[in-house]
């Protein structure tokens, strides 16, 4: 059996459930949404933009590489270049990426899983390196970052497609409605279980999305073939979603600071 402990600052969280009507999402996953904290958007992203992205990206992942060959044993935090790359905020530097997290599809998404005023709250793109070295452990996107409420949206947006020899994404169905759990600071990432029981893969196509609460318990497993697998991930959160900042080990949060920086958080479907 998981058993989970909570994080010191997740009191008295519940989970609220969604209704309709939906914009994009059909009944059935806004229902494995509230039951499981995920599902699939099969073919959201047409093949062109798919392209369009790709191209777009690979000149910021080709500068994160090169910082990261600078870095001691080639690694910066949970990021190396046997391993991922991790190219953020690219909305602030690319028209392209900013109409696409500012297109219909995430207004759609936000509209029907956040509500009537959601904003990018996070982007970035998350490259797994060829015969990489290392998972991406276990964690809560709410882990890393204490965001107020607890629960926003991640979208995973499969530039290539992604499978469990590549290191797609696996999925701990249920637990988020415990809200944010303690996770543990470990060399490669945080950590909020191990090997859990009852994880599910999520391999798919390019162009398909996965959807998924920001206090889902989510993996990805190591790139165990010869080519980059590419994703880029778009969040959304309600308006006037809040980062708390300190450390949970030491007490309460001592700042709140308001995800509102229009060159990269603004408005969906703006
Ligand atoms: O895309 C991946 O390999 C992992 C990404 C992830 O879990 C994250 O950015 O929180």
């Amino acid at each position: 059996m998981n058993s989970f402990e909570p994080h010191p600052w997740n009191t008295g969280f519940t989970w609220s459930e969604h209704s309709g009507p939906f914009r994009r999402v059909t009944e059935a996953q806004a229902a494995a949404f509230d039951r499981d904290g995920f599902f699939v958007l099969e073919d959201a992203v047409d093949a062109e933009t798919l392209a369009a992205l790709d191209a777009e990206i690979e000149p910021f992942d080709r500068e994160v590489l090169d910082f990261l060959h600078t870095q001691p044993e080639g690694r910066f935090s949970i990021a190396g270049v046997d391993t991922v790359s991790i190219a953020v905020h690219l909305v602030a530097r690319s028209r392209v990426l900013r109409d696409f997290c500012g297109s219909s599809l995430f207004a759609d998404i936000g509209r029907d899983l956040i509500g009537p005023s959601g904003r990018l709250y996070w982007e970035q793109a998350v490259y797994k390196q060829p015969h990489g070295a290392e998972p991406v452990l276990w964690h809560q996107d709410n882990g890393y970052t204490y965001v107020e409420p607890q629960a926003y949206v991640t979208c995973w947006v499969a530039i290539t497609d992604a499978t469990e020899d590549n290191g797609c994404v696996w999925v701990l169905p249920g637990a988020h409605h415990q809200g944010t759990l303690a996770h543990r600071d470990t060399p490669i990432g945080f950590e909020c279980c191990h090997d859990p029981e009852d994880a599910v893969p999520v391999p798919v196509r390019a162009g398909s999305v996965v959807v998924f609460s920001s206090l889902t318990p989510h993996a990805t497993g190591r790139n165990r073939t010869a080519g980059v697998r590419k994703a880029y991930i778009v969040q959304l959160a309600p308006d006037g979603a809040a980062a708390l900042r300190g450390d949970p080990a030491l007490g309460p949060a001592h700042a709140r600071e308001l995800q509102d920086d229009p060159l990269r958080q603004f408005l969906l479907g703006t």
